[in-house]
């Protein structure tokens, strides 16, 4: 399997710590989605990252299609969702507000730093801002003190959190405040970087 992408992205970065975790080999192909589009237009119509690219010839984009994917190859015993489904729908629950996180923050992005300052829309860069505030709000009320969010499994829903704290924590760390502010949440963070599959696929500024 062939990852393309460069790490400083979230999306790029949960697949890469997934791959990791199941213990599937694969190669990075490091490129980026804004420098490099050409040759990412051709392996996906999108110009988007993340792209996987099998053994077969087929190419899967999008990070959540991606990782459907490889769970249901990795099987059950390595499966990264509970199989309760009580406990799953928990995990999906905070996929889906920790992944939408990482997208608005990209977002933000797009529409501050990637736009001339006298064509930015200030009402939609206020909505993105309170977007990101309740997400992160939402996300510290769910994080425990201690372990995983699910317990005592590692799952999908600390990949998503974690990848979507570091790139904010690097791109934009005022979103964060200080003190106190979302502490279980900065902590969590850090608990999962410090584990090897993480540590394997480090946030890297592209
Ligand atoms: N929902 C997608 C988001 C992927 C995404 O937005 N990737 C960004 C890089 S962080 C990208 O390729 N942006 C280029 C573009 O949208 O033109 C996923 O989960 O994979």
């Amino acid at each position: 399997m062939i990852l393309t992408g460069q790490l400083d992205s979230p999306f790029v970065r949960r697949v890469a710590i997934a791959l990791h975790l199941y213990d599937f080999p694969f190669e990075h192909n490091v490129i980026s989605a804004y420098d490099d589009f050409n040759k990412l237009l051709a392996l996906n119509p999108l110009g988007k990252v993340p792209a996987l690219q099998l053994a077969n010839g087929d190419v899967l984009a999008d990070s959540s299609l991606i990782l459907d994917y490889l769970d249901r190859l990795a099987g059950q015993d390595k499966s990264l969702w509970p199989a309760p489904l009580e406990e799953r729908a928990g995990v999906l629950a905070h996929v889906g507000v920790a992944v939408g996180l990482a997208e608005k923050s990209v977002e933000f992005r797009t529409e501050t730093v990637r736009r001339p300052s006298e064509k930015i829309d200030q009402p939609r860069v206020d909505r993105i801002l309170a977007q990101i505030s309740a997400a992160l709000t939402w996300l510290e009320t769910h994080t425990p003190e201690e372990g995983y969010i699910s317990g005592n499994k590692l799952t999908h829903a600390d990949i998503a959190s974690t990848v979507a704290m570091t790139f904010i924590a690097n791109k934009n760390p005022e979103h964060l405040g200080e003190g106190s502010y979302l502490s279980k949440l900065r902590a969590h963070a850090a608990r999962c970087e410090s584990c090897e599959p993480f540590k394997a696929a480090p946030f890297t500024d592209g």
